[in-house]
């Protein structure tokens, strides 16, 4: 092996042991999670080409308000696309490592709170249960004349745009681009934020606000940041430690060393 690569894996494993030092001994631990964290269960991250049909497009063009009051068809066509794929996926050894993270500090009398800007579920699914869906979720629905929300939908839907009982479009229950997140989670997370002594963001570009700018609210309430990513990224000099890897293999190593649980 080159000296480099021997000095690299060697940061490397100094930096996994001051992380999971710092988990170990943190009070409250916010962990914010993007696409990537999902990207081991087979769901393609906003940065991957998107496949087929949806090539022609980006996400930005299509998650908005505009794009499906232009073309409500085509937008609820590409939500229930991501729908069904979602329900045919399933968790990874990276949310069940954040879920047993989450049991283990609260029965330790730690904080632990999950932050999300997936909209797949799975973190759910995987036994989290302090989550804070920052981007709403692919599963619920709503009506866009009366604001009624579904969750018992046909799979796939039967007809695009779909119609709810009360005769008005259903929409996806997201925060689109230009969208304000919900008030409830807003108001989760700046409190989370406030009260936090470590922030640890995993598998995320660190490109959309108001989530990506977390970290330097996190960093006003002086918690400590880490940063877990596949890459760097524009807000990596932002963080006081970070891991590069996949959040399947490194997530459940420092739930490990840090909490002594194993998947
Ligand atoms: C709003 C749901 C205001 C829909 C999504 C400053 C302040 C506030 C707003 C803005 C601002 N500047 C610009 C804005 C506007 C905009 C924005 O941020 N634009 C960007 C493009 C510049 N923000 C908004 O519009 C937000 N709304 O601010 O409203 C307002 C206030 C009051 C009243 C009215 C309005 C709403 C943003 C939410 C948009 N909805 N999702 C849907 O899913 O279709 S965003 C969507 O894209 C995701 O939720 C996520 O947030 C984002 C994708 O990012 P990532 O999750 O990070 O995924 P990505 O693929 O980019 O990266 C994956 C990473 O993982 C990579 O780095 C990769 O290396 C790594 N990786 C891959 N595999 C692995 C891995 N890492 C570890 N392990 C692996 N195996």
């Amino acid at each position: 092996m080159q000296p480099l690569l021997i000095h690299a894996g060697v940061a490397m494993a100094a930096a996994m042991h001051e992380v999971a030092d710092l988990l170990a001994n943190a009070k409250h631990v916010v962990v914010m999670t993007g696409a990537g964290v999902s990207a081991e269960s087979g769901i393609p991250t906003f940065r991957d080409a998107l496949e087929g049909l949806w090539s022609t497009y980006s996400p930005q063009q299509l998650a908005t308000p505009e794009a499906f009051a232009r073309d409500p068809e085509l937008v609820s066509r590409w939500y229930d696309e991501r729908r069904m794929a979602v329900l045919k996926c399933k968790p990874n050894p990276g949310h069940y490592a954040l879920a047993k993270m989450e049991s283990s500090m609260s029965a330790a009398g730690r904080e632990f709170t999950l932050l999300t800007q997936n909209v797949d579920g799975l973190h759910v699914r995987a036994g989290s249960e302090r989550v804070v869906e920052l981007h709403g979720s692919l599963t619920t629905w709503r009506c866009t004349e009366t604001g009624r929300t579904y969750r018992d939908l046909p799979e796939p839907f039967d007809e695009y745009p779909p119609v709810s009982e009360d005769g008005g479009l259903l929409r996806p229950g997201v925060v689109w681009f230009g969208e304000a997140l919900p008030a409830t989670a807003m108001r989760a997370a700046t409190m989370a934020l406030r009260e936090c002594d470590l922030y640890v963001a995993v598998g995320t570009s660190g490109v959309v606000y108001p989530a990506a700018g977390f970290v330097h609210e996190a960093a006003r309430s002086g918690a400590k940041t880490v940063e877990v990513n596949l890459e760097d990224t524009p807000l990596t000099q932002d963080f006081g430690v970070t891991l590069r890897g996949k959040s399947g293999d490194l997530l459940p190593e420092l739930a490990q060393e840090s909490c002594g649980v194993s998947l």
